[in-house]
């Protein structure tokens, strides 16, 4: 009680000095911050399309979806809108929604962008009412490119360690198999030649040629995931890099080692650093989106593949530095959180979803090891953005529109409960799903949503 009146105090005081909009930043305005995280394909964009879908309708359509949502309560919400960030291109929801009354995905994300939902709820404590009729709500996400992401581990490694970790990643696992012909194009590369603009743009060529293919196949570990992209901000046509031979990366004063670790150092000061400041910034609550179904399709090794990667990405992650713990955690008494999604949930039947679970559990455990000793509360979510599908005539089926535009039926088989219960050489085919005319109706049905942000919005059981 001694706190509240002190809180109060203190803020009588601020708000005697303050008018206007910053009177009510004072007293009215609560933002929730979320980094989500997720590689590409990972189901980023369908999220926010379907959650911002979801808050428009439960507030304008006074749509009871998200039932489990009981921090937004319908009756206190007086109005959702959304709102650009600075500096960010707006969401393209419209765009998104557009897409899918064609029956099409949104197509991926090849820029950044940024979008706040403001939610105006009525205020109802009896002291509050009497300053304010009103508290907003702020939720700001930011949506990109997923193959940007697996490129910030880079921003702690100068460039022989990476070319040399690089190097001996496409050597292993099952990305070996695509990089052969790359291999065969470094080794049949003349070196003694200097590094002219024409010869590094061969080596760039021939090495993207192999991150083309290897992500086609369904690799994640793939960097630098921003080569991929055709248009991107950082000039890779012009300052790229390629990993190197250890014979040449041991030689610092080699010129072709000198070009490379010279565009890796513009790449880290150009590219990664301001877009670590800027879209992966410092958060209290983050979601991370893996898609388990990509693996499954493929094979055991890529799951384990996907367990490194999101292990490597925990680089990103930002739990426990001292300025953000004493700014927001101490000081507000907080605890950071995190959830670990696996999208997608509709491609399986519901009696597997508890396999998918335990899956997911396992894939994240190196990623969860990076916070063991941090106060981080984290838990395990199956969503659907959009569920697709239907359920099936018995527990192992389901039913779905295929890519000719039937509705057909298709039995699993139990999905393996571990990476260990995967046997070698078997893989899990993904049912080749499209996208329904009903969609809104489904997203506005989806399952999971509503749990997982009530859990980052810190109100969860
Ligand atoms: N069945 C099903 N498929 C989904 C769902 N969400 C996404 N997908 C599929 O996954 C693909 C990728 O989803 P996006 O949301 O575009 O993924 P992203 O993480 O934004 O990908 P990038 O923009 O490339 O980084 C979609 O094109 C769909 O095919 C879902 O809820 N259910
Ligand atoms: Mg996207």
């Amino acid at each position: 009680m001694q706190e509240n009146i002190a809180t109060i105090f203190d803020k009588t005081r601020a708000v005697a000095s303050l008018t206007g909009d910053k009177l009510a930043d004072v007293f009215s305005k609560e933002t929730h911050r979320f980094t989500i995280t997720g590689l590409s394909r990972s189901g980023k964009s369908m999220l926010f399309t379907s959650l911002i879908t979801m808050l428009k309708s439960r507030s304008e359509e006074g749509y009871a979806c998200m039932p489990l949502l009981r921090y937004l309560p319908p009756s206190q919400v007086l109005d959702m809108h959304i709102a650009p960030i600075d500096g960010y291109q707006p969401f393209p929801h419209l765009d998104n929604l557009e897409a899918l009354k064609l029956g099409e995905w949104p197509s991926a994300t090849e820029e950044a962008y940024g979008f706040k939902l403001i939610v105006r709820l009525k205020q109802t404590g009896p002291l509050k009412k009497h300053l304010l009729p009103h508290t907003d709500v702020v939720f700001e996400f930011i949506d990109y490119p997923g193959e940007w992401i697996t490129d910030i581990p880079m921003l702690n490694k100068p460039y022989a360690q990476w070319s040399d970790s690089a190097w001996a990643q496409l050597s292993s696992g099952p990305q070996q198999y695509f990089a052969t012909t790359w291999k065969q194009f470094v080794n049949e590369f003349d070196f003694e030649q200097a590094p002219t603009p024409e010869r590094i743009t061969q080596l760039i060529n021939a090495y993207r040629d192999y991150l083309i293919e290897a992500k086609a196949n369904g690799i994640s570990l793939l960097q630098p995931g921003s080569f991929l992209l055709e248009s991107s901000d950082f000039d890779w046509k012009n300052f790229g890099f390629t990993p190197l031979p250890s014979s040449i990366t041991s030689d610092i004063s080699h010129p072709w080692f000198k070009a490379f670790d010279k565009h890796y150092g513009s790449f880290q000061k150009a590219w990664l650093t301001p877009l670590k400041q800027n879209i992966f910034k410092e958060t209290d609550k983050q979601i991370i989106l893996v898609d388990l179904f990509e693996g499954l399709n493929h094979s055991r090794q890529h799951l384990y593949q996907l367990k490194e990667t999101l292990s490597h990405l925990a680089d990103t992650f930002v739990y426990g530095q001292s300025s953000w713990f004493s700014r927001t955690v101490l000081k507000k008494q907080q605890i950071g959180r995190v959830a670990f999604v696996a999208t997608k949930a509709d491609l399986i039947p519901s009696n597997q979803r508890q396999n998918l679970l335990s899956l997911l559990t396992q894939v994240t455990e190196g990623a969860r090891a990076r916070f063991n000793d941090k106060p981080i509360e984290f838990e395990h979510f199956l969503v659907s953005a959009l569920q697709v599908t239907d359920e099936g005539g018995n527990a192992n089926a389901i039913r779905y529109k295929n890519s000719e535009g039937q509705y057909v039926e298709s039995t699993f088989e139990a999905l393996p409960r571990t990476l260990k219960e995967m046997e070698e050489g078997s893989h899990f085919p993904v049912p080749r799903v499209t996208v329904p005319q009903d969609f809104k109706a489904r997203i506005l049905a989806g399952k999971g949503i509503d749990r997982l942000l009530q859990f980052l919005l810190g109100k969860g059981e």
